[in-house]
């Protein structure tokens, strides 16, 4: 009888491992361990056997078996648990690193890195960061920069006109042709002494080329304070083409005109390859712009300057045509 009782619980073991779901053991071991299963068969064959020896080790061989059976199942069950829940996880599982994908990071257009860092290395000179406006008076633009309507300078700007309602006089609002208005600007609200510059938009209705813009933006600056000289101009200049160029670059200014200054320069800087290129002009505040601003002419003297911030990018990166910076060309930008 006991080999039977073996028999039976090895096939009985079999059997439970091969079981695929918990609804299979389920089934197993109500048919192996119920009132009709094999193991309560035996059970109640013990009664049969002839000696209490003989019962007595085919009752522990029955409980053997059946504890044995209902351990099996009960390893059956945890282990397919286990296999369910890694299938749910493999279902359910979300894809991080797909959500997290960023979206391509972008950066500063090549003309706006330019303006920061010349920003940067102006306040590392000691000045101060001021913006104007886009729309300006005639007044502002051209006559407090002692440019009166007939005065000849004033076909070197050609000007984009702003006519806005009924009442404003035709001519008398313009997109600013430079950033030189916001001069007066700082004069009329900032008591000096006055250490600024002024980046931003210009604009003029200009043929478009290789170097010219209709829409491009100026750097502008203006000290004013007691005693200054042209040498602080040019002292000025140098400092600035050594800390924005680095040091192998030098400077000069070549006597020029300009109605706002008096003396007017140009200012060219050298590459170490000793080529001069030019970057815009500069000059002594001229006495009817300081008596524009509200300033007193005796007490208080300057000098201002002003460049292109496109042509300086042009230059830093030797790009050939300042119109590829806007031609919105990613090949191109992606390169700066
Ligand atoms: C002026 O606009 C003066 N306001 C500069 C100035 C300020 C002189 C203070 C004295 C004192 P100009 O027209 O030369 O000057 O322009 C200055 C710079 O702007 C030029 O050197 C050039 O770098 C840039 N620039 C001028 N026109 C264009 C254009 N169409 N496209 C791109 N850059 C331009």
């Amino acid at each position: 009888m006991i080999e039977h009782i073996e028999g039976a619980a090895d096939a009985a073991l079999v059997r439970v491992a091969a079981a695929a779901t918990a609804d299979e053991v389920r089934a197993l071991e109500a048919e192996l361990l119920g009132k009709r299963g094999p193991f309560a068969g035996f059970k109640s064959g013990l009664a049969g056997l002839a000696t209490v020896d003989e019962k007595r080790s085919a009752g522990q061989a029955v409980n053997d078996a059946t504890a044995a059976v209902a351990e099996g199942l009960d390893l059956r069950r945890r282990e397919l648990a286990k296999a369910e829940r890694a299938t749910q996880l493999a279902a359910e599982r979300i894809d991080l690193t797909e959500v997290m994908t960023r979206p391509r990071r972008g950066h500063a257009h090549v003309v706006t890195q330019a303006w920061e860092r010349l920003e940067d290395v102006f306040i590392g000179l000691g000045f101060q960061i001021a913006e104007g406006q886009h729309v300006e008076t005639d007044w502002y633009n051209f006559e407090a920069l002692n440019m009166p309507r007939d005065h000849p300078a004033r076909s070197m700007h050609d000007t984009f006109y702003v006519q806005h309602g009924e009442e404003g006089e035709p001519g008398s609002t313009v997109l600013r042709t430079h950033t030189s208005p916001v001069q007066i600007r700082v004069m009329q609200t900032v008591p000096p002494p006055i250490y600024m510059v002024m980046p931003g938009r210009v604009f003029r209705n200009e043929t478009t080329d290789a170097t010219h813009l209709a829409v491009f933006h100026q750097l502008e600056g203006l000290v004013i304070d007691r005693g200054i000289t042209l040498a602080d101009l040019a002292g000025t200049i140098e400092s600035f083409t050594k800390a924005f160029f680095g040091a192998d670059f030098g400077s000069r200014l070549r006597p020029s005109y300009f109605p706002f200054t008096e003396p007017s320069a140009e200012f060219d800087i050298q590459t170490p390859s000793g080529q001069w290129l030019e970057l815009g002009g500069c000059g002594m505040v001229h006495p009817n712009v300081l008596r524009a601003g509200g300033l007193d002419p005796e007490e208080w003297s300057g000098f201002a300057f002003g460049f292109g911030i496109d042509r300086m990018a042009k230059e830093r990166h030797a790009i050939a045509d300042v119109r590829e910076m806007y031609s919105n060309d990613l090949r191109f930008l992606e390169q700066f």
